[in-house]
């Protein structure tokens, strides 16, 4: 025989491998062409304070017009596929299905047509936290009208583009951007309705999911055979020990993160998760509201939400340790879970604060959700780290040797359906609230230089050969 690598250590035949952006942190031209704004532009053009570096995403990449270059960069990794998301104020400039700005519909019509005769597929996500203005001064998504919205320009994107797109994404983690409606100064739209606007905002959400999947499912798919999913932040939350207290923690962590988006659309039972239930309602009650913060969905509406994706789309950046507590920073956790969460000292430290390197944490994400929601196919869609700016990006090797070692490991040992990984990120980019301060990209991209060269990574060759050999390449030397 010869290494052991080569039952373990390969990745399966169909499996595939890609990378990420979205539109806001890549994109930049943010009024060019007849774009109409976005929560985003609102929101840092009013309060650059809200950014480390006090900048946004008005010129960022500039992929608008560099997406050419964008393809080469993907076309040297020996990616499969390209998952980036659509700007909706681009084709809808205030969100609403009559009015469509041409220009940014070419615009997708392009790099669609440029990966595809590169040989890389198009993986697109609908909604990566830009909302249109015009639709947030309605109360953005905790007004209920925003389904219909969102079916309209939902089936706009499946008519112009389903004939090439075969793998869609309607929603970009829900429980990240849904803080936008329980904090400030963090995710547009900075709201402030902590425990209120959260759950309204998610529990439209989900409809809204499922009102895409469901016209997909009856109008498009028998003529496009493409797949719907939701991308999940799907962290892990390890026990801090094996008491029974922090192991009901933990389990609460992860239905309050994951299951309250999951658990609706991927359990066989639907609904929200009963953790979930009986501790927000407990809590609505004695603080002595009249319903629950949760909204409720109808018997029907659980049928109607159940079942409404493909694949399970999870993406996993770290692990913290919990037990019983309140936590005030993860904007996943709310403070229903009781939960009080923190990072083990004893954890790889990276360029970002939040990111601890816990690979098997990535492995333990994986089984939870094979458990949870009976063996789901599984795809990686995001997964990353920052570096220090160089291009012998060193850390990133590392990180991404590990958890690809667990990703083996999961298929191989513990029988998961692991179809595909996906690195966030091609590119430096926009990253939120920290600006351009940490650089997720395989690509370097040169931000003094108003070309905005990109610059391949030595990342970029590691990952490379990876996706040519479908194996992990034995550990030479520690980075
Ligand atoms: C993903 O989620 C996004 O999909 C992507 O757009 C983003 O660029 C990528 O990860 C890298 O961050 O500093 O302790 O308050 C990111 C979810 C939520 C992670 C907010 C950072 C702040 C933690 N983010 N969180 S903290």
């Amino acid at each position: 025989m010869s290494s052991s690598a080569t039952t373990t250590g390969r990745f399966p035949q169909d499996f595939l491998f890609g990378s990420a952006t979205a539109a806001y942190q890549v994109e930049g031209a943010w009024n060019e062409d007849g774009k109409g704004e976005s929560i985003w532009d609102r929101m840092l053009h009013e309060h650059p304070d809200y950014v480390r570096d006090r900048q946004n995403g008005d010129v960022s990449a500039n992929s608008y017009h560099l997406y050419k270059d964008d393809v080469k960069a993907l076309k040297e990794l020996g990616a499969h596929f390209y998952r980036f998301s659509i700007a909706w104020t681009r084709i809808m400039p205030t969100g609403e299905a009559h009015k469509i700005n041409q220009p940014g519909i070419d615009y997708y019509n392009n790099l669609i047509n440029e990966l595809l005769a590169n040989g890389i597929q198009p993986m697109v996500t609908m909604y990566h936290w830009d909302l249109p203005q015009w639709l947030q001064d309605l109360g953005g998504w905790t007004n209920p009208i925003m389904v219909d919205y969102f079916e309209d320009y939902a089936r706009f994107l499946f008519e112009r583009y389903g004939d090439r797109v075969k793998w869609w994404f309607t929603f970009n983690e829900p429980s990240v951007f849904a803080a936008g409606y329980a904090t400030e100064r963090q995710m547009a739209p900075s709201l402030n309705k902590p425990g209120v606007g959260d759950y309204l905002a998610s529990h439209h959400v989900l409809i809204a999911h499922a009102r895409a999947y469901h016209l997909y499912d009856k109008h498009y798919r028998p003529t496009q055979q493409g797949k719907v999913s939701i991308a999940l932040m799907s962290n892990w939350y390890e026990p801090r020990s094996d008491s029974t207290e922090d192991i009901a923690a933990s389990d609460r962590a992860m239905q309050f993160s994951i299951g309250l988006y999951a658990h609706p659309i991927f359990s066989s039972a639907g609904d929200y998760p009963a953790i979930v239930r009986e501790l927000v309602d407990k809590n609505s009650k004695a603080e002595g509201r009249p319903r629950s913060r949760l909204p409720v969905f109808s018997k029907d509406m659980i049928e109607y939400i159940k079942g409404t994706s493909d694949f399970y789309s999870l993406n996993y950046y770290t692990c913290r340790l919990v037990s019983p507590g309140i936590t005030k920073h993860d904007p996943a956790l709310r403070p229903d879970a009781e939960v009080s969460s923190h990072a083990d000292p004893s954890w790889p430290t990276t360029a970002s604060e939040w990111i601890k390197v816990v690979p098997w944490g990535l492995r333990k994400a994986i089984n939870w959700v094979h458990k949870q929601y009976n063996g789901p196919t599984i795809v990686i869609t995001e997964n990353g780290v920052p570096d220090n700016g160089k291009l012998e990006d060193l850390s990133r090797i590392s990180y991404y040797r590990v958890h690809l070692a667990e990703v083996l490991k999961s298929i191989h040992e513990d029988g998961c359906n692991v179809k595909g990984f996906t690195t966030w990120s091609l590119l430096d980019n926009f990253e939120w609230n920290s600006g351009y301060t940490e650089k997720f990209g395989l690509y370097f991209v040169d931000y003094s230089d108003p070309a905005r060269t990109r610059k391949a990574k030595a990342s970029v060759q590691f990952l490379k050969q990876i996706i040519r050999t479908r194996e992990l390449p034995e550990e030479t030397q520690k980075p």
